[in-house]
């Protein structure tokens, strides 16, 4: 679990949050999962929205909060929690009236979460490809350097993400995401979902026969990968079944909403990959 320490936390204002508080950003996949779990459990929240295309995540005011400068980020009666599946297990912990992990099922769902968290990464990559183009999603240079320059100690120590985030954005201004990097990412993600689609062969959900974490979580990367053209239909099914069953849920259905301005933008980027035969499908040989 992380859990920050107050003396760490430089926007002091946090720490006399009373209630459960989400820092989150609407089209963020991780802020839809957290938003998802807490609607399917019907705890009270306050939300306090982030707007990651403006990079206000770089500025101080939430960088004093999570030096990472990532979200969503949960405070708790002024205790503030980073990683989204740190944070959905605690309030799991915390709120145990619908169990979304399972006592039994727990073992299973934390490996099942932990290979999602592994390929946030490769998700990432596949969204700045196939989603959202270039000059909405770069970052500004000034931003990298207020973010690079910014505090970057958690719990005592030297962080190692900030170093991994700063790559990925400099790297993505200058040459977007290359055909090799959205080949690499298609095929780990087509590893993971034989497995998924294993899964589902004997139960209705991945982990049995009951929504879990485990489903809320892998519903949002599938439902981001479809939107980036991975067709499930062809190559998992009983994923694509899965994934259609649960859009019909309200709590689902309702966080993964897209802005009418970034599904024109995006099919019209996609129509330019489909005539340069770069389409997902292409780049992955599928
Ligand atoms: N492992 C982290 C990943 C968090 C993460 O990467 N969040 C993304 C949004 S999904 C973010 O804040 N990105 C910053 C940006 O786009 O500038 C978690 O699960 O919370």
């Amino acid at each position: 679990m992380v859990q920050l320490v107050p003396e760490e936390i430089q926007t002091k204002e946090v720490l006399h949050w009373e209630g459960v508080h989400l820092i989150h950003f609407s089209d963020s996949a991780c802020s839809q999962k957290a938003r998802i779990f807490l609607n399917l459990k019907g705890i009270n929240w306050i939300s306090h929205p982030l707007n990651l295309t403006q990079q206000d995540n770089y500025k101080p005011w939430f960088l004093g909060i999570n030096p990472r400068g990532l979200v969503p980020v949960l405070v708790h009666d002024g205790e503030v929690h980073i990683e989204s599946n740190d944070i959905l297990d605690y309030l799991d912990e915390t709120f145990p009236e619908l169990k979304l992990i399972p006592v039994d099922a727990r073992e299973d769902i934390m490996a099942g979460l932990d290979e999602e968290n592994e390929l946030h990464l490769d998700l990432r990559a596949l969204t700045m490809r196939f989603v959202i183009p270039r000059f909405l999603a770069r970052k500004r240079p000034e931003a990298l350097s207020l973010y690079e320059q910014s505090e970057n100690i958690i719990n005592g120590e030297a962080d190692a993400r900030k170093e991994i985030e700063l790559s990925f954005w400099r790297t993505y201004a200058t040459e977007g995401i290359s055909d090799r990097r959205a080949h690499e990412a298609t095929q780990n993600f087509f590893a993971a979902y034989e497995l998924l689609e294993q899964r589902l062969t004997h139960n209705r959900y991945l982990s049995g026969s009951e929504v879990t974490l485990l489903d809320i979580a892998w519903f949002i990367y599938t439902h981001r990968l479809s939107m980036a053209g991975y067709p499930f239909a062809k190559l998992h099914p009983k994923v694509a079944i899965w994934h259609a069953h649960l859009l019909l849920k309200p709590e689902f259905a309702n966080e993964v909403q897209v802005p009418t301005s970034l599904k024109m933008i995006t099919s019209a980027m996609q129509l330019m990959q489909l005539i340069t035969s770069t389409t997902l499908s292409h780049i992955a040989e599928f």
